[in-house]
């Protein structure tokens, strides 16, 4: 055990114990993603370099420190983190966190995201939540609107406005070009997987980015106006009908895909990002065997409240979970995620401090930090610090 009470390993450890405020040691060679995980203090995890992820499997550690150690007075620091992150993720807040998570994890960042929001719109197959992780990812997303592209235009729609063709939902004109040629090589037989690892290569994307299943999942709103498919209730009415059940057509024929099922078994850490429970998050839990899945995996779980304050940071968690009779609080996310998964840890904002406790009460290990994402640093800062989380309950 170093000074942090934190187990330092093998004789080389004085390498990296004699790094400035690293009490680390040396991990013996072939050491597992957990142990790797549990041998980093807690807040330590972004200050070592991207080099030093395999550095354990090495045989030359206390050169390797050595250099390490000069690396770290000179580079940008980025997590020791060893195996993939996978993050789930669905809307603004989930491709938000992705975005913090990608900026230090890189290619090791998987994210797999909801599809339940995907539909069929002028004969395009438009994959709204897949579309705003990548755009967040590529850094040209559009940050006021949470959705599209940045400096975007919309002339083709204005077109078909003018034509009394369907406007209501606002299809870009570069966004256009995602949705046309995801569309002809999903014609033309491939995957949905295969068609998002082609367009976020394209972008210049790293991380892998996951559809939930290459089935297709369709979230349907039971509704005080009858049933509405999702983007009818989302974004034609605002989600002003009331709520009375969610149904995720297709779910029961629809499977994780290998490639989510193969990120999930390698994951040093499964991060549920803040996306709504409800609409984002329970349509990747919902798939069959999925939820099983998760909670058999050796890494921890944690996920990230959306609800802060008792509101939604963005969309209509707030409003959902109140028209299902569920109190719209941090701790009814922590419940109702922990009744189908595993979940080992949970990130409240500083907000809700007072409500850390209750989350304990569920058996799941709280986190209170400031989870407000406004901007590239903030983004990064929650990024951390639900990594070093993981770090803490490996
Ligand atoms: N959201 C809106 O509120 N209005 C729109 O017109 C709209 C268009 C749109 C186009 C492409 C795309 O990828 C997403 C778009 N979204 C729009 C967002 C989307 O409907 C929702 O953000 C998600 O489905 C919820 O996660």
């Amino acid at each position: 055990m170093n000074a942090s009470g934190y187990k330092v390993k093998g004789p080389a450890g004085l390498g990296f114990a004699a790094l400035k405020g690293h009490p680390l040691g040396c991990l013996r060679p072939g050491a597992g993603s957990r142990e790797v995980l549990r041998s980093i203090p807690a807040g330590m995890s972004s200050q070592l370099p991207t080099h030093f992820l395999n550095f354990h499997r090495s045989s030359f550690g206390c050169h390797a420190a050595r250099s390490a150690r000069n690396f770290l007075l000179t580079q940008h620091l980025s997590p020791f983190i060893d195996g993939p992150i996978v993050a789930l993720a669905g809307g603004v807040g989930g491709a938000k966190l992705a975005y913090g998570l990608y900026q230090l994890l890189g290619e090791r960042l998987t994210v797999v995201v909801n599809t339940g929001d995907d539909f069929e719109h002028w004969g395009l197959t438009v994959c709204p939540d897949l579309d705003t992780v990548m755009y967040n990812l590529a850094g040209i997303n559009n940050p006021e609107q949470g959705w599209g592209l940045a400096d975007e235009s919309f002339r083709a729609l204005d077109q078909v406005a003018k034509f009394g063709g369907e406007s209501w939902f606002r299809l870009g004109d570069r966004d256009l070009g995602t949705h046309l040629v995801r569309t002809q090589h999903l014609k033309s037989g491939a995957e949905l997987t295969e068609v998002i690892f082609e367009l976020k290569s394209s972008v210049g994307i790293t991380a892998a980015i996951l559809p939930m299943s290459d089935q297709p999942v369709r979230t349907m709103v039971h509704s005080n106006e009858g049933v509405l498919a999702f983007q009818d209730y989302f974004v034609r009415r605002r989600c002003e009908p009331r709520l009375i059940r969610l149904e995720f057509a297709g779910i029961d024929a629809a499977r994780p895909s290998p490639q989510v099922l193969d990120a999930l078994d390698k994951a040093a850490a499964v991060i549920l990002c803040p996306s709504n429970p409800y609409l984002s998050l329970d349509p990747i839990l919902h798939l069959p065997g999925m939820a099983d899945h998760l909670s058999s995996l050796d890494a921890p779980v944690i996920a990230v409240s959306p609800i802060v304050g008792g509101l939604a940071l963005k969309g209509p968690a707030a409003k959902i979970m109140a028209e299902l009779g569920v109190e719209v609080s941090p701790v009814a996310v922590a419940r109702h995620l922990a009744q189908q998964i595993r979940l080992d840890g949970f990130v409240l904002d500083e907000t809700d401090a007072a409500s850390e406790a209750v989350v304990e009460t569920l058996g799941v290990a709280a986190l209170v930090t400031d989870t407000i994402m406004v901007n590239h640093a903030s983004k990064v800062r929650l990024a951390q610090n639900v990594l070093d989380f993981a770090v803490s309950l490996a």
